[in-house]
């Protein structure tokens, strides 16, 4: 397969250079070829955009509703087929993947239907005969930026509700999912969806996704990835007085109280903490439990995680895949290497894979400083970092000890304790007796401190991102 840009309807391979995707899972399989754009191509798709949105915005929503439909019916009927897709080219594993294309399926139902739902309010005027009321009108061309860790329902979760609130889109996805990003186009392609309304953008970070956000005209941005990345954007979107939402990394925070029901709660830090390789900027990265139990909790920990299976990503029974690119496997190979020479391990994964691809096997450790990086900074690998704490309010404390806010767990059956946790973590999304990744689609998500700008995504949350407040005011006689 070959990445293709899709502009105005045209499906336009960028002339220049290209890359070769290997499967992560093997390292031999060649999956496809990338053609990365340069910035002309963004010029273009703002000007397919730009012409595309006038007759899309003047479309009713229940129109538009019906296009978000049939991308739904579309993509159904390619579930298994992309999934296979992204599991290659990214390495999630195909049970993940299957679920992921779904969430995607729901996703653009969901959306499709919020264009016949009342928007907008009627407020009372200080003036007789005067009819006050609110309009939601879209914003414009909205660029939406995605990584490759969720290279399906992310974008979905940006793309449909922008288009139902009658915005047209840009995507840039991740160059490591460009293969993905090109079917599900494609797929979404076979429906009524007018040329221009989306427009997909393949190529590098830097190559085309910041001449998008420095030099073509825009009028919203919606980024997913790293801090780093996300706060460049952020600089740029303000300077250019361009509304923006930035949703970048975690470092979020299992607390175990003496209380908890181990059973239930060591499946769920699990869980959280190695499904997807650890590549979810909701991944459990930090475990604190009152000093009573810890030394249940890791033996049991201990005992799980050497059962756990590591498989190529297309094998139903392997617990994680490989990570998804020679950066990752890295980036976490050095974190992995630090934790077992500094710290004590409290659960190792000895099985080891006779083949090539970037696997990492999942382990957990303990005896850090809570200032140390391990503590301190987004792994995104299959790592966790156990501390000890004396009662609750040391570890609400030391869960707070990060810039990072976006998913916090209590595990616990003590209701009063629950109530405090949800109330004192920092922390955009907090659950009890729930792993810390896994956030519904028609429920807000999003994060305190630095894990977001403070705006949210999915449920009714992005549609006040993705429209903008007009007062409107008549006087009748
Ligand atoms: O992220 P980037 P990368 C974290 C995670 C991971 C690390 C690096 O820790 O190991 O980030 O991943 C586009 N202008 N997360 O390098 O660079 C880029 O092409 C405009 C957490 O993939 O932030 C891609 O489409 N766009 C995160 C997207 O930004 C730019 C998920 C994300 O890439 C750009 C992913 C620029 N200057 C990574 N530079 C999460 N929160 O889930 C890059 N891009």
């Amino acid at each position: 397969m070959e990445s293709k840009n899709w502009i105005g309807g045209e499906w336009i391979t960028p002339q220049g250079r290209e890359q070769t995707v290997m499967n992560p899972s093997n390292l031999t399989e060649e999956v496809g070829v990338v053609h990365l754009s340069d910035s002309s191509h963004a010029f273009e798709a703002e000007k397919a955009a730009r012409q595309a949105s006038v007759p899309w915005s003047g479309m009713t929503g229940a129109a538009r509703g019906e296009i978000l439909y049939q991308m739904a019916n579309a993509l159904e009927e390619k579930r298994e087929e992309l999934a296979v897709l992204a599991s290659t080219e990214m390495g999630k594993p195909i049970g993940e993947m299957r679920g992921e294309v779904t969430r995607g399926i729901h996703l653009l139902r969901y959306y499709a239907a919020e264009g016949v739902r009342p928007t907008g309010e009627v407020i009372p005027a200080s003036i007789s005969h005067v009819h006050q009321y609110t309009k939601r009108i879209p914003l414009g061309v909205v660029a939406v930026i995605t990584p490759w860790n969720f290279p399906v329902a992310i974008p979905i979760w940006k793309i449909a509700p922008a288009l139902i609130c009658g915005n047209t889109v840009i995507w840039k996805p991740a160059e490591t999912a460009s293969l993905t990003a090109t079917r599900l186009a494609e797929i979404f392609a076979t429906t009524e969806l007018p040329p221009g309304v989306i427009n997909l953008l393949i190529g590098k970070g830097k190559e085309i996704g910041a001449p998008l956000l420095e030099e073509v005209k825009l009028d919203a941005v919606s980024f997913t990835g790293s801090s780093e990345t996300g706060s460049q954007i952020a600089v740029i979107c303000a300077k250019r007085n361009i509304k923006y939402q930035t949703e970048m990394g975690g470092k979020n925070a299992a607390v175990v109280l003496k209380d908890a029901d181990l059973e239930k709660t060591v499946p769920a830090l699990l869980s959280g903490a190695f499904r997807s390789a650890g590549q979810k900027c909701t991944a459990t990265s930090r475990i604190f439990v009152e000093k009573e139990i810890a030394a249940a909790l890791k033996k049991a920990l201990s005992e799980e995680i050497s059962r756990i299976t590591v498989a190529p990503a297309l094998e139903p029974a392997g617990y994680l895949g490989p990570v998804a690119s020679r950066e990752q496997y890295e980036k976490v190979s050095h974190y992995i290497e630090i934790a077992g020479r500094q710290g004590q391990i409290v659960g190792d994964n000895h099985s080891r894979l006779d083949q090539e691809g970037f696997y990492i096997h999942p382990l957990a450790v303990s005896g850090f400083d809570i200032q140390h990086p391990l503590a301190q900074e987004e792994i995104f690998g299959p790592l966790a970092v156990l501390f000890e704490a004396a009662d609750f309010d040391e570890a609400v404390e030391l869960c707070n000890q990060t810039v990072y806010g976006l998913s916090a767990s209590l595990f616990t059956r003590d209701l009063s304790q629950a109530h405090r946790f949800l109330e004192q973590a920092e922390a955009g999304m907090v659950r009890v007796n729930q792993e810390t990744a896994g956030v519904e689609y028609q429920a807000p998500f999003g994060g305190l401190k630095a894990s977001s700008s403070h705006t949210r995504e999915q449920g009714q949350a992005a549609l006040d991102f993705y429209t903008q407040i007009k007062t409107c005011a008549i006087q009748y006689t």
